[in-house]
């Protein structure tokens, strides 16, 4: 499955009822935003985020530690937690593998994560063996805080792209047979020839018949490759961000809906794609909008981006399930990385 992002409570720019529409099947919300504006116990007062944002899916929750780290300020990272400055109001907030199991069952999403450490690419590989074994340590204070019986608590793989580390991390994850398994720390900078190692090591050893999922990825050919080594879950801005800059996705490659030639194209942005944008608007059209300026471009771009990506990973498991997953693989692979150039 592919989870749209849905960091402030809401897949920006769509409203419940598109992304039903769509095929989403849940969406990923934000803790550490949450926690900070509007503050957990308001959307807890709507019942969680279902009552909160009217969408009637499930949902998952990012635990807060990798946002800390990518938005927050003057970061400090203890055994105790981190502790930071606001990026809404610049005050000091601490985060710690209880406060946010605290925050996730208020905020009520199906799937809450671990609180965990990610390290910045680059770094060294002592410091990734520190980090990955004080997010073991995390791990056993989430489950000991956790109180919903009703919430899947997933736990975080670490160790960067060194195989060795990766297998310490695993070695000590997996005893605590949580209901579902992420892989951390990937998508933050290396190369796709560092990464995908890194991800098929992992995920071989990670149980059949629980989810993996890889944190962060969202490029079409990355969602692919990820299934063919055994990935389940992906979540990614890529697919919403893409859109309101202007860019189609399409199993020919990456549209450009601000170059010149979609400006006379009277045809769909995907003549086999059946989401609303590409039913009744073309490419003239919506090249028009973005040009303009108005807010229905990114919307439809975004709308149209989603359900690429639901198209795509639905088209892998229907491969998978009739047995030709390589070969069709193979074939939309050479179609889109063709149509980049
Ligand atoms: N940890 C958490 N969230 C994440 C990551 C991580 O390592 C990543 C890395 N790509 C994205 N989101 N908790
Ligand atoms: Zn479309």
């Amino acid at each position: 499955m592919f989870m749209p992002v849905g960091t402030q409570g809401t897949v920006k720019g769509l409203s419940p009822e598109e992304l039903m529409g769509i095929g989403s099947q849940i969406v990923l919300a934000n803790t550490y935003h949450l926690m900070l504006r509007p503050g957990e116990a308001l959307v807890a007062a709507h019942g969680g985020l279902p009552g909160f944002t009217a969408y009637p899916g499930p949902f998952l929750t990012d635990s807060g530690g990798f946002q800390v780290m990518s938005l927050g300020h003057m970061r400090k990272i203890s055994e105790e937690g981190v502790i930071f400055k606001s990026h809404i109001d610049g005050s000091r907030v601490e985060l710690t593998p209880e406060r946010s199991i605290q925050v996730q069952e208020a905020l009520g999403a199906d799937v809450i994560m671990a609180f965990d450490e990610c390290p910045p690419y680059p770094a060294e590989p002592q410091y990734i063996r520190a980090s990955l074994e004080r997010t073991v340590r995390w791990l056993e204070r989430c489950l000991s805080v956790k109180t919903r019986p009703d919430q899947a608590l997933f736990a975080i793989v670490q160790g960067g792209v060194h195989e060795d580390l990766r297998r310490q991390s695993l070695q000590a994850t997996l005893p605590f047979a949580t209901p579902g398994f992420a892989l951390g720390g990937l998508a933050v900078g290396e190369s796709k020839d560092e990464m995908f190692p890194a991800v098929g090591f992992t995920a071989q050893h990670l149980p059949e018949d629980k989810p993996r999922y890889l944190m962060g990825v969202g490029h079409p050919e990355d969602l692919v490759a990820g299934i063919a080594l055994g990935i389940d879950m992906f979540d990614c801005v890529y697919p919403t961000r893409t859109g309101r800059f202007g860019y189609a996705l399409t199993d020919d490659g990456r549209l450009n809906m601000n170059s010149s030639a979609p400006r006379q194209q009277l045809l769909p942005i995907d003549p086999d794609c059946d989401c609303y944008a590409c039913r009744h608007y073309t490419r003239a059209y919506l090249a028009h909008l973005l040009r303009a300026e108005e807010m229905l471009a990114p919307r439809m771009l975004s709308l149209h981006n989603l359900r690429y990506l639901h198209r795509l990973v639905e088209r892998a498991r229907t491969a998978i399930a009739e047995g030709h997953f390589f070969p069709w693989a193979r074939e939309w692979g050479g179609r889109y990385f063709k149509g980049q150039r």
